[in-house]
C-alpha cells in the first residue's frame, strides 16, 4: 500500500487550541478533554504526546501550501479570505486518497486571526503574506500557548 503522508494537522490544530480554550473552558470539562486530546494527536506527528515547534512549523508550511492556490509561494488577502472553500476541497480531496488506500492527515487551519489581521501579519506591508511572516507570528502564538514552558504544546498546557 501507498503511503501518502500529508502533514497537514499540527498547526491548525495548535491555533485552534489557542483561539477556541476561552470558549471551550465555558463547556463540558470531559468535551473540552477530548477536544484537546484530539487536537494534540492530530498536530503530533511522531506521536510522543506533545507538539514540538517544529511539528507545528512543518504543519504550518503543509498548511500555507493548500492555500497558496497559485502557487506564488505567498498568501494573497483574496486566498486568505478563500480559506474556508479551499480547505475543504481539500478535505474532499483526500477523502479520495483515503478511500484509494493511502494514508493521509487531517488538514489543519491557519489561526483565524490571519484573516482578520491581515496588515498586521503583513510586517512588510507588500500585500501578502510570506512563509516567514506567518511563521513568525506562528512562533508567538506557540509561546503563548505552551504555559509551562517547556518548549513543547501538550495537555499539561491547559490545566489551570
Ligand atoms: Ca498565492
Ligand atoms: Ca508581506
Ligand atoms: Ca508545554
Amino acid at each position: 500500500m501507498k503511503t501518502k503522508t500529508v502533514i497537514a494537522a499540527a498547526l491548525a490544530s495548535v491555533f485552534a487550541i489557542t483561539a477556541a480554550a476561552p470558549s471551550f473552558a465555558a463547556g463540558d470539562p470531559v468535551k473540552r478533554q477530548k477536544h484537546i486530546h484530539r487536537m494534540i494527536n492530530r498536530a503530533d506527528t511522531n506521536k510522543d504526546g506533545r507538539v514540538s515547534e517544529t511539528e507545528m512549523a512543518n504543519a504550518l508550511a503543509a498548511s500555507f501550501a493548500v492555500l497558496d492556490t497559485n502557487h506564488d509561494g505567498v498568501l494573497s488577502k483574496t486566498e486568505i479570505d478563500n480559506r474556508k472553500a479551499t480547505y475543504k476541497a481539500y478535505r474532499q480531496q483526500l477523502r479520495a486518497e483515503r478511500k484509494a488506500g493511502q494514508h493521509v492527515v487531517s488538514v489543519i487551519h491557519i489561526p483565524k486571526g490571519v484573516g482578520k489581521n491581515f496588515a498586521k501579519v503583513d510586517a512588510n506591508s507588500d500585500g501578502v503574506i510570506s512563509k516567514i511572516e506567518l511563521a513568525k507570528i506562528a512562533g508567538e502564538l506557540f509561546k503563548r500557548r505552551d504555559h509551562n514552558k517547556d518548549g513543547y504544546i501538550s495537555v499539561d498546557d491547559f490545566k489551570a
